[in-house]
């Protein structure tokens, strides 16, 4: 019989009648549970499975859309990606919103008390991560045709328990349940080749080069649906798991070598067991490698079996395909493409890199130079061993270039090569990256002159056409549609509700700053995120904290850079004066709150961690201070616990090392919330104070030259203790044990480092950072004067709506449009 395809397409549509049915449907048939053994997380399961029915349907008839219009498509190639939860996400996105609540009314089942069920999918390790997941929400609802592609680790950042006040790692069994986002796509799944050899062979005296590798590993792709805001598209996130065949297996086991290819398939599967946590410096992992590889495999092939089904023609490839880099993570891609057309579709060499540099895009996200990836040539000799010759030849003729620019200057070229020689032989992948790329972009304005002036100085002599500025931004949906739901009510009742994907729209505010009334609305709401919060620190911490207090929040990964530690000294110095000076009557009750992560490796971000939960320990339970101040440090900083956090701050601290911060996005959310920034003039804080206005934004700090000028002068920390109270007072404090009587000379290496070498300039911004802590003191006593700058600070993050990035990197670097049904379909 023949399928009569005309009915198999009648699309379901989101009505209200027709959900508690889909509802039931899954429960019952699909979950087999009813009302006597239906659990909470049943009722999660069929409510999220009726969602995605929804879902399906537009995202079928988004890749018709697609095909249809044979545009050129954006590849984003990301090692993380932090989701978060996605179930309130999908359901908002796809404006379903009020039909799902009244639908499901008669059953008395309301879909928002089921949300917690969800587990949360963290793949990725911070700021990078969730960049990437900001994206994707804003390519999708600004109707792009990407794909995003990444990994599907098995366990995500781990989770951080807390121990006699030091983090604990466990692992993040996400996908110990159903995941109901994904959909596995085996009819997909590619080959990826490590190892082995290389030989040469000629044919018509052209040389010639065949890769025998000595083992294989599949790659499995699992797909999810990212759901545009309000226009029908729903874009895939494909995410590669590894696996081993076993017909490999019994291939090796017949000919006898059952342990090697027991330990290889165990070995093979293990590459995308876990993601790795970001230590930034430790970069000779052999595992990450491989997994960077087999990323970039199994992604390169599935867009050239794409582009294949356009044309056959490889000089179309940059036509039809864009592919940007995610930081250096995936920047083998770049030989891997050159391998693939050279010895695989026997391009010349010259028109291959044609092709090849008109095809990518590489975004850098740090200056960190520990940060700067580099691969030991023994990994590539062993597990990819023509892609080393490719790299190799690539530097060739990339070196003889630089020479003839610059005659004699030898120099140059040991500074521009791919190969670094001393002390190790290793590839920098940033160079390649850099070369394999017609645009290179950083990701504030500070950061891409920095990127141009001082990391790169001489790629940009050499190619200053490549290089430009894309200012990060975050989604607004989930930012403040989803994560402030009463905020956002206020804000559509005042101005509709096109500021949800036209950000610049929050401008109409500013008229609504002066308004008393909307004013009062919008301390009211303030006040009852800061319950929801107060609740949420008293289940996690046991600390009870006061609903009216001013929240001082810091969240974020731990490092030294982000200068948590600047914050702890201060909160410290804080409760010295109050014990001193007993001035209670005119002290307003602050919290302090942590969170984040530290690299398990990272001793020193432990130690801060400890410090912190130490100093709360003694602070809290002072009934000295009468509660004026409480210091709290939640544990396991992930996206849904900073959707809580951010609707209920008061001040938003950007405090890092001048220069140090590429971007920043918290800082965007924050003030896109209405909390007040504490910045130091790095990173996107810069162009947030020139959007906001100086007057609604408090900077302080030494500036990048002058945190220059300082490192290249003789800084003396040393001096600076003994000459400046109030650091004495504070690290005195410490070193009496003070913080850790049962633990003598914990934080000697804390102290230490600061006294000796303050990398960071804790103590040179010491100062400064204390006296504009105390002007916000000062103005939160107006009120008025306050809420009127929150307001200021809302209207006027337009600028930082992630839409409005991807639109910059639409239009100049991918030269893609977007693709919009044709009216009346
Ligand atoms: C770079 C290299 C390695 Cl090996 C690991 C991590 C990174 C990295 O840069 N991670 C990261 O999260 N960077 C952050 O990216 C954000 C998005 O662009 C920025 O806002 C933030 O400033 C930056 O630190």
């Amino acid at each position: 019989m023949k399928a009569n395809w005309d009915n198999i397409d009648a699309q379901i549509t989101m009505q209200k009648e027709s959900l508690a049915n889909f509802f039931v449907h899954y429960l019952k048939f699909f979950g087999g549970k009813d009302r006597y053994s239906a659990s909470e997380l049943d009722v999660y399961n069929a409510l999220a499975y009726t969602i995605r029915d929804h879902i399906i349907e537009k995202w079928l008839a988004t890749k018709v859309l697609y095909n249809k219009s044979h545009s050129k498509r954006i590849y984003y190639l990301s090692m993380e990606y932090l989701l978060g939860r996605l179930f309130s996400n999908n359901i908002i996105n796809l404006g379903a919103d009020k039909e799902f609540r009244e639908g499901l009314k008669k059953l008395g089942v309301d879909w928002e008390d089921y949300t917690p069920w969800e587990r949360e999918s963290a793949l990725g390790n911070g700021g990078l991560g969730r960049l990437a997941a900001c994206f994707l929400d804003s390519m999708a609802t600004l109707n792009l045709p990407a794909i995003g592609y990444g990994l599907r680790y098995e366990y995500g950042i781990f989770r951080q328990d807390i121990c006699q006040g030091y983090q604990v790692e466990e692992p993040d069994e996400w996908l110990k349940f159903d995941n109901i986002w994904e959909m596995k796509r085996i009819e997909h799944t590619v080959p990826v080749h490590f190892g082995g050899e290389v030989e040469t062979y000629h044919i018509d005296g052209v040389e010639k080069f065949n890769w025998c590798p000595s083992y294989t590993v599949l790659g499995i792709p699992y797909d999810m649906p990212v759901v545009g805001y309000g226009n029908n598209i729903v874009n895939t996130l494909r995410l590669w798991s590894a696996k081993v065949s076993e017909e490999f297996d019994l291939q090796d086991f017949n000919q006898g070598n059952y342990i090697d290819a027991v330990s290889e398939k165990v070995e093979g599967e293990t590459l995308t067991k876990v993601l790795y946590p970001d230590d930034r410096t430790e970069s000779g992992r052999e595992l990450r490698f491989r997994q960077q590889y087999f990323f970039v495999c199994c992604s390169i092939q599935d867009i050239m079996r794409k582009f294949l089904k356009e044309s056959s023609d490889f000089r179309d490839f940059p036509k039809k395909a864009v592919i940007q880099l995610n930081d250096t993570h995936p920047s083998i891609s770049i030989a891997e493409l050159m391998r693939i057309l050279v010895d695989e579709k026997h391009l010349p060499w010259d028109v291959a890199w044609d092709i090849t540099r008109k095809s990518f895009g590489y975004t850098n996200h740090t200056i960190l130079p520990e940060a700067l990836e580099k691969w030991p040539v023994e990994f590539f000799q062993r597990h990819l061993p023509r892609h080393l010759q490719i790299i190799y030849k690539l530097n060739q003729h990339f070196l003889q270039e630089v020479s003839v620019q610059n005659p004699g200057d030898n120099d140059i070229l040991r500074r521009m090569s791919l190969v670094e020689e001393y002390p190790q032989k290793k590839i920098r992948m940033a160079h390649l990256a850099i070369i394999g790329s017609t645009s290179v972009n950083g990701v504030s304005e500070i950061h891409s002159e920095i990127l141009k002036e001082q990391v790169m100085p001489d790629f940009y002599n050499s190619f200053p056409h490549k290089f430009n500025n894309k200012t990060n931004g975050i989604t607004p949906r989930r930012w403040l549609l989803q994560a402030n739901p009463s905020l956002a009510k206020l804000i559509t009742e005042k101005i509709g509700k096109e500021w949800i994907t036209d950000l610049s729209q929050l401008k109409k505010l500013e008229k609504y700053a002066d308004d008393k009334d909307f004013r009062k609305r919008f301390d009211k709401i303030k006040l009852e995120n800061k319950k929801k919060l107060a609740k949420l620190i008293e289940i996690e911490t046991g600390v009870v904290v006061e609903d009216d207090a001013i929240f001082d929040v810091q969240i974020k990964r731990i490092h030294e850079y982000k200068r948590q530690l600047m914050n702890i000294l201060h909160v410290i110095h804080l409760y010295c004066e109050l014990r001193d000076h007993k001035n209670f009557k005119d002290a307003p009750q602050r919290v302090f709150l942590f969170a984040g992560k530290a690299a398990p490796g990272y001793y020193m971000a432990k130690m801060i961690i400890k410090l912190i939960l130490n100093v709360a320990k003694v602070i809290n339970n002072d009934e000295l201070i009468k509660d004026k101040i409480k210091v709290v440090f939640i544990p396991n900083y992930k996206v849904s616990l900073a959707e809580t956090i951010i609707p209920a701050t008061d001040i938003s601290e950007q405090i890092s090392t001048a220069g140090k911060e590429a971007s920043g996005t918290g800082n965007m959310k924050f003030a896109l919330n209405g909390a007040l920034t504490i910045g130091t003039l790095d990173g996107a804080n810069i162009e947030i104070m020139n959007e906001v206005g100086k007057e609604n934004i408090f900077t302080f700090g030494l500036d990048i030259d002058e945190i220059k000028a300082k490192r290249e002068g003789n800084y003396e920390p040393y001096q600076l203790y003994s000459e400046n109270p109030n650091i004495k007072k504070v690290i005195d404090l410490i070193q009496s044990n003070f913080f850790s009587l049962h633990e003598p000379g914990i934080f000697e290496p804390i102290c230490n480092s600061l006294l000796t070498q303050d990398q960071y300039f804790v103590f040179a911004d010491f100062n400064a950072y204390m006296e504009c802590h105390e002007k916000i003191l000062q103005e939160y006593k107006n009120q008025k004067q306050w809420t009127k700058k929150a307001i200021l600070n809302v209207a006027r993050m337009g600028k930082f709506s992630s839409d409005r990035t991807i639109n910059e990197y639409a239009a100049d670097i991918w030269k893609v449009s977007p693709v919009k049904p044709k009216k009346g379909k």
